[in-house]
């Protein structure tokens, strides 16, 4: 086991319901420290070139608009694990294959209005993070 960071976000149909605290809430009693957080609301470039890997595939216009639709928080998670450990709080992208208990079970409104983003792998992860943040606003 090691100590990882991981690329979280709090999409726009959960700050539109005011539940972030609900949501860091799950991650910090699943093990993970926010490290790194900020409000802000995504820019046309930043949504597109955020979700560029998904640019072939069918929902990409529609979740770069929704991603664009509201504030979001962005946020660097540390912990044991943390890419994997953030995936199994945040559950199934499909919220109706989501365990019990995982936020997308819990708030996702939809597999598109899922409440959350997560990194998926170390690559991606360290990608993600500096694409948002500089390493002077992570603080461990
Ligand atoms: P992930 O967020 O669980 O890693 P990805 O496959 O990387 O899932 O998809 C990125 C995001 O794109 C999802 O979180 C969701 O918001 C949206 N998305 C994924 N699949 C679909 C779909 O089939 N229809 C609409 N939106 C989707
Ligand atoms: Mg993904």
């Amino acid at each position: 086991m090691a100590v990882e960071q991981t690329l979280s976000i709090i999409k726009p149909d959960a700050t539109a319901r005011n539940i972030t605290g609900k949501i860091i809430n799950l991650f910090e009693e699943g093990g993970l420290r926010v490290v790194a957080q900020k409000r802000l609301r995504l820019s046309k470039e930043q949504a597109e070139g955020f979700y560029a890997v998904h640019k072939e595939r069918p929902f990409y216009n529609d979740l770069v608009s929704f991603m664009m639709s509201g504030p979001v928080v962005v946020q660097v998670l540390e912990g044991e694990n943390a890419i994997l450990r953030n995936r199994e709080i945040m559950g199934n992208t499909n919220p109706d294959e989501a365990d019990p208990g995982t936020i997308r079970k819990l708030f996702a409104e939809n597999i598109e209005r899922n409440s959350v983003h997560g990194s998926d792998a170390p690559e991606t992860a360290a990608t993600e993070i500096a694409f948002f943040f500089d390493p002077s606003e992570i603080v461990g």
